[in-house]
């Protein structure tokens, strides 16, 4: 049996989930966060890091690893487009999300406005939070912004770009932040349609069950 070892409000699990997800692929989700991991969980994650990932064939971290594994071994409904110049604007987007995006969506708006007082019971660090709020954000929209022109952020098909650019989105979300559509119109309307997908859909129902929402 597949198993998933992590917590769905990371960005980078919640993407091997929805892979998962859109490929009809059963798994069990084996629930921890970096504060509190199980005995042994370095031998799944050398670097200590969520997600981890087992099956009967294999055991390796990395959520571009585990989503690349995936795909390799269940191309139906693929998380890759064909051509290599797509493909490579496709990891191109994925490592800007897993570099860029989980700076400022994750650890400067999600773990200060959510993780801190919900999980850790502290105060929010305000003046890091109002210097993602005020530059790095807008930077993030814009660029993205000046990228999308179509459905998807590389063509006419979800990929691990949209999964991932769209799991960091959910999270500034989850921290009470929306796109101003007036600023970013195509970006705005880009994250309604993704949240609009049975994938996304299926993943912000589960993600409430962590939000108490
Ligand atoms: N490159 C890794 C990054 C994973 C990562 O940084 N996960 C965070 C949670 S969002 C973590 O486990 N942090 C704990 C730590 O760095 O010790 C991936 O794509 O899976």
């Amino acid at each position: 049996m597949r198993k998933v070892y992590g917590v769905s409000l990371s960005p980078y699990v919640r993407k091997v989930l929805m892979t998962l997800n859109l490929k009809g692929l059963d798994y069990e989700m084996v629930h921890c966060t970096p504060m509190d991991k199980p005995e042994g969980f370095e031998e799944l994650s050398p670097l200590g890091k969520i997600p981890a990932y087992i099956d009967d064939a294999i055991s390796i971290s990395d959520s571009s690893v585990i989503c690349q594994y995936l795909e390799d071994t269940h191309p139906d409904n693929p998380i890759f487009p064909t051509s290599p110049i797509d493909k490579a604007k496709v990891r191109w987007f994925e490592e800007y999300a897993d570099t860029k995006m989980i700076e400022v969506c994750g650890s400067g708006l999600f773990f200060e406005r959510v993780v801190k007082p919900a999980f850790l019971q502290i105060e929010p660090d305000e003046e890091r939070v109002r210097e993602n709020l005020e530059h790095e954000m807008p930077k993030i929209l814009s660029y993205l912004e000046s990228k999308l022109d179509g459905n998807y952020i590389i063509g006419e098909q979800l990929t691990l770009a949209d999964i991932t650019i769209g799991s960091n989105l959910l999270n500034a979300r989850y921290a009470n932040y929306e796109i101003d559509a007036q600023q970013w119109p195509k970006l705005a309307a880009y994250f309604q349609r993704l949240c609009e997908t049975d994938c996304f859909k299926a993943q912000i129902e589960s993600d409430k069950v962590f939000l108490n929402q």
